[in-house]
């Protein structure tokens, strides 16, 4: 799915704004016929819960309203006309004029409809209804109840079945953009380079829809001089002396890819790509031929007020404490971030791992790690309540088909901490992991996100990645405060990993300790700023030892958000910046340990 921007052949509208806003009551249905009953306003794209200051809307679960009008200019009527939603979390039904015009379930991924019959002169009223309900056929998962309120309506309960607050709304933006009648669909990039004699062997594949005599592709370099130029649907280009998409030295090519008639260009559409070479060796992740080293974070997207609601101005800040740190990648933890960020990533040379929304795939999750202490074998029955297959091959299927082309991508997740040392996770896994390599193009690594239950001799999966990546809390969930034997566990897990599995790269994707600002201790106790520094030297120390080890991505970026609970102080405090982005003390340390590990080689 290609992303909707302005060229020569094509308008963008955007539809950002405020909207009419309205939580259903459930006590009469609503009339899509008519305007939505509410004087009640909400910022797009943003999530809802945070722009009132209402504790009803802020904690509500169940279904909400959003409505505006546009026009449509004339001189674009005779154009396909296509209403395009980045996101709507989770659940969305469509109504253009009172009509349902589409509907999409899952709340990370774009979905798009092509609204010309549906199309009235003058104003137009738009109107969504969304649901914010999560249960064990969801992506993520959520712990579903309901009970009988007052005049019979249905009061709807999610409990999180995950460490993040249940942000929902229009969160990304929502646009309608034109294309010709016969116009260009998709457009698949996939480069490969030959990284001796620097020549790149571009495919590019192009879905056209309607009738061109030719499709002609023009590849053009940074400086917008023309490397190429070639017609048809299914090519190979090449690049000679290519310049290569590095980690923190991004080279971004365009492809222009016009479906022409009579030699006159009908339909253009621009795509920029990266030229680089990612592959799994021996234990290592090399990145055009040398070992990549991941130094970064797990990350949310999660602000202010805007909630998990796209906010450039965040994400370049981001962008750049990281580049400041020395940092050059992190995870899109757990869920699909927005399309904005990944454009942001590619022209940045951030190296990102995607990863699918298959978050809370546990069925009796809690905090309580003492089971690691008491033996491997934990009881548990995910895999018989759990009934996610299907929302997630539709989310591998989303995902892929929106991110395929980015150079920032280097790996796929598709699931962070499931239970994959339980009975029946095999079988759940192995499907999901062959449909991703499948459909990818360009046939990147794939993992999922190892719990710290799932130790080398639970696990149960680890044969299906080309990654061990792992969340491992030593220091913190167990052996709280005391570093001296965290350090002996970590080294002997790592050990363990490393022995077991000797030609598999093995990363960390998530360490950390909860750290409240400005707290201190001259014990260096746990939740003081000292601790969490010890903590993390500590991890570097045993990380350094281990021959297989590609990357630290420590939990988190930024603390975060998440429901209440006697463990979290208004969100979770594992950031190494606070959720105002302020550096808390140890981003000093690893800045000083990043800026001197170099990213390749
Ligand atoms: C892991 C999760 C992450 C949590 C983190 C924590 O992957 O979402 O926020 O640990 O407990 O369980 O801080």
């Amino acid at each position: 799915m290609l992303y909707p921007t302005a060229t020569e052949s094509r308008v963008v509208v955007d539809l950002s704004g405020v909207w009419k806003f309205m939580i259903d009551k459930e006590v009469e249905p609503i009339e899509v016929s008519q305007a939505l009953p509410t004087n009640q306003v909400m910022a797009v794209p943003a999530s809802f819960n945070d722009q009132t200051v209402i504790k009803d809307i802020r904690e509500h679960s169940g279904y909400i309203w959003y409505e505006r009008e546009f026009s449509i200019a004339k001189a674009l009527r005779n154009e396909r006309l296509v209403l395009r939603f980045g996101s709507a979390t989770h659940e969305a039904w469509v109504y253009l004029n009172g009509k349902e015009i589409t509907y999409h379930k899952g709340g990370f991924t774009p979905f798009e409809v092509e609204i010309n019959d549906f199309l009235l002169e003058g104003a137009n009223r738009l109107t969504v209804r969304l649901s914010n309900l999560l249960d064990y056929t969801t992506l993520p998962v959520g712990n579903y109840s309901e009970k009988k309120g007052q005049n019979g309506r249905i009061i709807h309960k999610v409990d999180e079945n995950f460490d993040f607050f249940n942000y929902a709304g229009l969160h990304r933006p929502v646009k309608i953009y034109s294309t010709p009648r016969d116009y260009i669909e998709d457009i698949v990039i996939v480069p490969e380079v030959d990284l001796v004699s620097k020549k790149a062997n571009v495919q590019i594949s192009v879905k056209a829809t309607g009738n061109f005599d030719e499709v002609r592709i023009t590849i053009f370099d940074e400086k917008g001089l023309q490397v190429a130029q070639t017609s048809g649907t299914d090519v190979n280009v090449a690049i000679e002396n290519v310049q290569l998409w590095q980690p923190l030295n991004a080279y971004l090519y365009k492809a222009k890819v016009e479906g022409m008639k009579s030699g006159e260009s009908i339909d253009v559409y621009e795509e920029s790509f990266g030229v680089r070479k990612v592959e799994v060796k021996s234990g290592k992740f090399l990145i055009n031929g040398e070992p990549f080293y991941f130094k970064g974070f797990g990350k949310h997207e999660d602000a202010y007020v805007n909630g998990r609601g796209l906010n450039e101005a965040y994400n370049v800040l981001d962008i750049n404490l990281m580049k400041q740190m020395g940092a050059n990648s992190f995870r899109t933890s757990h869920y699909p971030y927005s399309e904005e960020m990944m454009r942001l990533c590619d022209r940045e040379g951030i190296v990102v791992i995607d990863e699918t929304p298959a978050v809370g795939l546990f069925a009796a999750f809690n905090f309580d790690v003492s089971a690691l202490e008491t033996g491997d074998q934990i009881e548990d029955d995910t895999w018989e309540k759990m009934n996610t297959t299907e929302a997630h091959q539709q989310v591998i299927r989303e995902l892929i088909d929106r991110d395929k082309n980015h150079a920032c991508v280097v790996m796929w997740s598709i699931a962070n901490e499931a239970a994959t040392f339980a009975q029946g996770s095999y079988e759940y896994f192995e499907p999901l992991f062959s449909l991703t390599r499948e459909l990818d193009p360009q046939k990147r690594p794939c993992t999922y996100v190892n719990i710290m239950f799932a130790t080398p001799n639970a696990d149960k999966c680890t044969d299906l990645v080309d990654v061990i990546a792992l969340n491992r809390y030593y220091g913190w969930y167990v052996q709280t405060g005391d570093l001296k034997t965290a350090e002996e566990k970590t080294r002997q897990e790592l050990v363990q990993w490393q022995e077991k599995y000797p030609d598999k790269p093995i990363m960390y994707t998530e360490y950390g300790a909860d750290t409240v600002a400005g707290f201190h201790s001259a014990y260096g106790e746990p939740f003081s700023e000292e601790y969490q520094e010890d903590y993390y030297r500590l991890n570097s120390k045993v990380f350094d030892e281990i021959p297989n080890f590609v990357g630290e991505q420590l939990w988190n970026f930024a603390d975060f958000q998440t429901k209440f609970g006697i463990v979290r102080v208004q969100g979770n405090k594992k950031g190494i910046f606070t959720r105002e982005r302020e550096p808390k003390m140890v981003v000093r340390y690893l800045s000083d340990r990043w800026t001197n590990i170099p990213n390749l080689g």
